[in-house]
């Protein structure tokens, strides 16, 4: 994306979640997801652009289905960005709804993937990109060709420029000149906002979502979502009430064709604006952007304060029972093995703060390795293509070349190298899924702040299915201590905890101690 804001169910085979949810509760809650841009994962017919086929070739990697193993990262949901049809190398701005990306293979590729992920007990959604199309989609240049054509209503357009700028970019207008007459697009020229205040519009997104819900997809990540319907300038480009009426009008018709069918939205705002997106009947889930800057930034300067009070605001905020959408970083951002600088010890307390938070974290393909940033200032350097191993091709194609360069760093991070390395980022995504997926008050408990920890430190503990689970990282780059009073309990068993990191019961109170930068989490009984 430009600048910053840029059927019946299938059956699943039984997943690795230990107890299967029940009509209460929806599968998204205890999922962990992995986000994949299809163009840089696995390349499986050498044009050197990553393809479905590839992607399906690789499924065991994500998850083999089999709960007894543990060679496999563990995810139980992925989300693709977008796979229809689009002249760019992203595919935010769809020139076909309907058609998967020739670049990415057939309908039967999309099927066949869908059927071996649900094998392996992962579910699938897609990215729908509704605010906005191509220039070049056929709608657009119909409805751009006269004022009076029959779809010069499916995109906003006026005779003047009203001189309003991007809500990010003020400087830059969310206005275009085309044939004397003038049409909005907040992104860039090059992607004219769609009109839902058109029912024919709002129509036919529900229809393409049925469509692709028609072809076995679990569900949607909903891109751009809160500036579907455009008031005025500044905030009227934003999270208007009528973009919110559409929003549930568009959940209703995506849940009748499929009850259980996932709508997971992007909201880059603060926590209260993300909220309003949970109404009854609306958005399912929802990326937690103000968590992610406050895990980042407190992780970076050894500040685990700060990611509890952003904690805190969350639940204080969000509606009872909402799922958040934790994550680190996405497509649109720096990796955060390169905000973190590579530095080993951050990237494992990232890693283990994310998998202990409640509701259902978002991995991004590559961080799990460590994955860098590319030199450049492009988009394309945070998308580059993945390294399954050290080869020239990286494992990723055998062409010549890949559709774009490997980011640096793939000589040692890279999946077989980190697979044969027991110390490796990787094991520690692979321990800390497993760990969430081996306890029912990791996977669906609630989270309560521990009071008095040091600065240094962010402590909570998780509640749910019965079980008590008192997860604490230690920030900082000395040895921390804290002090729990009044908390049930005598036995610590260890789910997963750093080295020195430990937890005992001392009197009344559990007393932990946590070397630098270390994580403990412990089922207290
Ligand atoms: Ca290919
Ligand atoms: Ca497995
Ligand atoms: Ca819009």
């Amino acid at each position: 994306m430009p600048p910053a804001p840029a059927c019946p169910p299938a059956a699943s085979a039984p997943g690795p979640a230990p107890s299967a949810p029940g009509p209460a509760t929806p599968w998204w809650r205890d999922r962990v997801f992995y986000e994949i841009f299809v163009r840089s994962f696995a390349d499986s017919d050498g044009d050197g652009i990553g393809d479905l086929r590839g992607l399906t070739s690789r499924l065991d990697y994500l998850n083999d289905g089999d709960p007894t193993t543990t060679t496999d990262l563990g995810v139980t949901g992925l989300w693709l960005m977008p796979i229809a049809e689009s002249p760019s190398y992203h595919g935010y701005d769809v020139t076909d709804y309907e058609r998967v990306n020739p670049d990415y293979g057939s309908d039967a590729d999309l099927e066949r993937l869908i059927a071996e992920a649900h094998k392996r007990g992962m579910k699938v959604i897609v990215d729908l990109v509704l605010n906005h199309t191509s220039s070049q989609h056929p709608w657009f240049l119909e409805s751009a060709s006269s004022p009076s054509s029959s779809k010069r209503d499916w995109y906003v357009w006026r005779p003047d420029d009203p001189g309003w700028g991007q809500p990010w970019s003020s400087d830059q207008s969310t206005w275009h000149e085309r044939g004397g007459a003038y049409y909005y697009a907040i992104f860039w020229s090059g992607m004219p906002d769609l009109n839902f205040r058109t029912a024919a519009v709002r129509e036919e997104a529900k229809r393409i979502a049925r469509l692709w819900l028609g072809r076995g997809v679990d569900g949607f990540r909903l891109d751009a979502v809160r500036h579907l319907i455009e008031t005025g300038a500044g905030p009227g480009q934003s999270g208007n009430p009528e973009t919110h009426a559409f929003l549930q009008e568009f959940a209703a018709a995506v849940k009748a064709a499929r009850p259980d069918a996932v709508l997971v939205g992007e909201v880059w705002s603060n926590t209260f604006d993300i909220s309003d997106y949970y109404a009854p009947g609306e958005l399912d889930v929802l990326f937690d952007f103000p968590l992610a800057t406050a895990i980042v930034d407190g992780v970076k300067s050894g500040d685990g304060a700060s990611i509890g009070i952003a904690l805190e605001e969350v639940i204080r905020t969000y509606p009872k029972g909402a799922v958040d959408a934790p994550f680190l970083a996405n497509h649109d951002q720096i990796r955060i093995g390169t905000q973190l600088d590579g530095d080993e010890a951050k990237l494992r307390l990232a890693a283990a703060i994310l998998l202990t938070l409640p509701g259902a974290p978002f991995l991004w393909q590559g961080e799990e390795l460590g994955m860098r940033n590319g030199p450049g200032t492009e988009d394309e350097w945070k998308r580059t293509p993945f390294p399954w191993d050290a080869t020239a091709g990286g494992g990723f194609t055998s062409a010549a070349r890949p559709w774009h360069g490997f980011a640096p760093g793939k000589e040692t991070a890279n999946l077989a190298a980190e697979s044969a390395d027991p110390n490796s980022l990787l094991f520690r995504y692979r321990a800390l899924i497993g760990a969430r997926h081996g306890s029912d008050a990791l996977r669906t408990g609630d989270l309560s702040l521990l009071p008095g920890v040091p600065p240094s430190v962010l402590a909570y503990l998780r509640r749910g299915g019965g079980e008590t689970v008192l997860v604490a990282h230690n920030l900082g780059a000395a040895e921390a201590t804290l002090a729990a009073p009044g908390l049930p309990g005598s036995v610590a068993e260890t789910l997963l905890a750093d080295p020195g990191a430990m937890l005992a019961k001392d009197g009344a109170a559990w007393r932990a101690v946590l070397p630098p930068r270390s994580s403990g989490i412990w089922r207290i009984r």
